[in-house]
């Protein structure tokens, strides 16, 4: 019956979609293809849009669609200025930074995107794969303004050379003390047995402080005792700088330098320069979004064979109880623009998007294997073996081309195979659940935080490298702390504790 159902609705979409390729009843509106627009992190050219997965994407949802993708080094200054030039396409996806940026913030309280409140419910399949607390949370000032891009939660860890690991006899990383150990080892024993000195246990990056999964340091004062960025603590709002455990994280990455475990270059590596020493076998671990594990091993195994990895998302921390943390579950969302040549300027129009997003819903093998032939086969005994690359990633995802940055089905970024590191990682996620730890700030906004932003985290952010690289001492750290109160600081935390504690009631 169910199958019976979903051979009605789609054959419904295909007249349907008939009729306004006919023109016959529709204006010249609905005629126009629908443009989106997301962040492009593969290295695939943003041009290239014309494949076999595209056109069957088109050919189900019976729509014509024009995807602009921006790499991701300057989305949100393009996306900024876009919005501010009304030059924005129909729907654009939006990341955590551009949600917190000012500009956005702006063109949103000036009515330039679509509120959709009365308008989701329409589309049972999309409504339900979000899910009410998911539309629930995404509300700005009570209304809900996109379609939120979901996350796992379990998702700040790290992840590390499990080949190296195995080599070395490393069975079991359980402590703290147990990973310093492994990343020695890494680095004095010749993971690679290539006979020379020339790994690191660990690859660290420069990120401005708030920007949470890439450097560990947020992971690590979690899985300490901390809190997950921001705790409300004996009656006000308390950023994780604050408490002592940020200081014994920011001591274990000193310690890591001190030792050789970790390159003094840290502070000024970027994250495309610590991705690409660790893709190059020159680093064992890196702290990071354990989803994007999935992506590397298969870059990583074509360059070098042999190689696997693990994922981490906490580790024992005497007889305390587990801590892990968490995402919110989402990142960003998808948005409606109204204004400019680019906007959905009607009603119709937006529900006719609204209709596209509802179909992908049903769009999951799409989104799983690809088109067959082109990016999966049939075995006999009929699995669906995904077809890979000469450089060893999945035909899909280079398909796809970060598709996924709009719409997803398993809350993981990206298409992958049925692994044994998949497999881990759905573990790991399981087991981390009941010790997520969430931050008490999400979703709460403070005015001044959002004006003085980057001057406030760079306080702290220079404040913890000089620390990390032993420049400076408890004390100085504590003069930090006093600038960034001084700066505008105490006014966020007052901000933040008022709405926090409104939100509770
Ligand atoms: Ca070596």
């Amino acid at each position: 019956m169910k199958h019976l159902l979903h051979a009605m609705l789609f054959m419904a979409v295909i007249l349907l979609a008939g009729c306004s390729q006919d023109g016959a009843d529709s204006g010249e509106e609905e005629e126009r293809p629908i443009t989106l627009c997301y962040e492009l992190f593969g290295s695939q050219t943003a041009e290239d849009t014309e494949n076999e997965w595209y056109r069957e994407l088109e050919r189900r949802t019976g729509e014509k669609i024009t995807v602009q993708r921006i790499p991701s080094v300057n989305y949100v200054s393009r996306i900024e200025r876009m919005t501010t030039a009304d030059s924005l396409p129909m729907a654009v996806a939006t990341n955590d930074s551009l949600m917190s940026s000012p500009v956005m913030r702006r063109a949103i309280s000036a009515g330039s995107f679509w509120k959709l409140d009365d308008y989701i419910e329409d589309y049972p399949a999309l409504y339900q794969q979000i899910g009410e607390q998911f539309w629930e949370s995404v509300r700005i000032d009570g209304a809900v303004y996109g379609i939120p891009r979901l996350r796992i939660q379990p998702r700040n860890g790290l992840y590390y050379r499990a080949d190296w690991a195995q080599r070395l006899g490393i069975s079991e990383v359980r402590t703290l003390e147990d990973f310093y150990r492994m990343l020695t080892r890494f680095t004095y024993e010749d993971p690679d047995e290539n006979g020379r000195d020339d790994t690191y246990g660990l690859g660290f990056c420069w990120t401005d402080y708030g920007n949470k999964s890439w450097n560990g340091i947020a992971t690590l004062t979690t899985v300490l005792g901390g809190p997950n960025y921001w705790e409300y603590r004996d009656n006000a709002m308390l950023p994780d700088f604050f408490t002592e455990e940020y200081l014994e994280a920011l001591r274990f990455f000193r310690r890591c330098i001190n030792e050789g475990v970790m390159s003094r270059e840290a502070s000024i590596t970027t994250v495309q320069q610590r991705q690409k020493d660790f893709l190059e076998g020159n680093t064992g671990c890196c702290f990071g979004c354990i989803d994007d594990a999935l992506g590397l091993q298969a870059e990583l195994e074509s360059r070098i064979p042999g190689a696997s990895l693990s994922v981490m998302t906490s580790l024992e921390n005497g007889d305390k109880r587990r801590r892990v943390n968490s995402d919110r579950g989402y990142n960003g969302m998808l948005m409606f623009n109204k204004s400019g040549e680019g906007g959905i300027r009607t009603e119709e129009e937006l529900r006719r998007v609204l209709s596209f997003f509802n179909s992908l819903c049903k769009q999951e093998d799409l989104f799983t294997y690809g088109v067959e032939q082109v990016d999966f086969v049939q075995n006999p005994d009929g699995s669906k073996e995904l077809l890979k690359m000469e450089d060893g990633t999945l035909k899909l995802n280079a398909d796809m081309m970060d598709f996924t940055q709009i719409f997803t089905f398993d809350c993981m970024t990206g298409a992958s195979e049925d692994s044994e590191l998949k497999r881990q990682m759905e573990k790991v996620m399981e087991e981390s659940s009941p010790y997520l730890v969430f931050d008490d700030a999400d979703l709460l906004q403070s005015s001044t935080y959002i004006k003085k932003k980057e001057s406030l985290n760079r306080i702290i952010q220079n404040a913890s490298m000089r620390y990390i690289l032993g420049e400076i001492g408890d004390e100085e750290f504590n003069a930090a702390r006093e600038e960034w109160l001084e700066a505008g600081g105490t006014e966020v935390i007052s901000e933040l504790t008022e709405q926090y504690e409104l939100k509770k009631k």
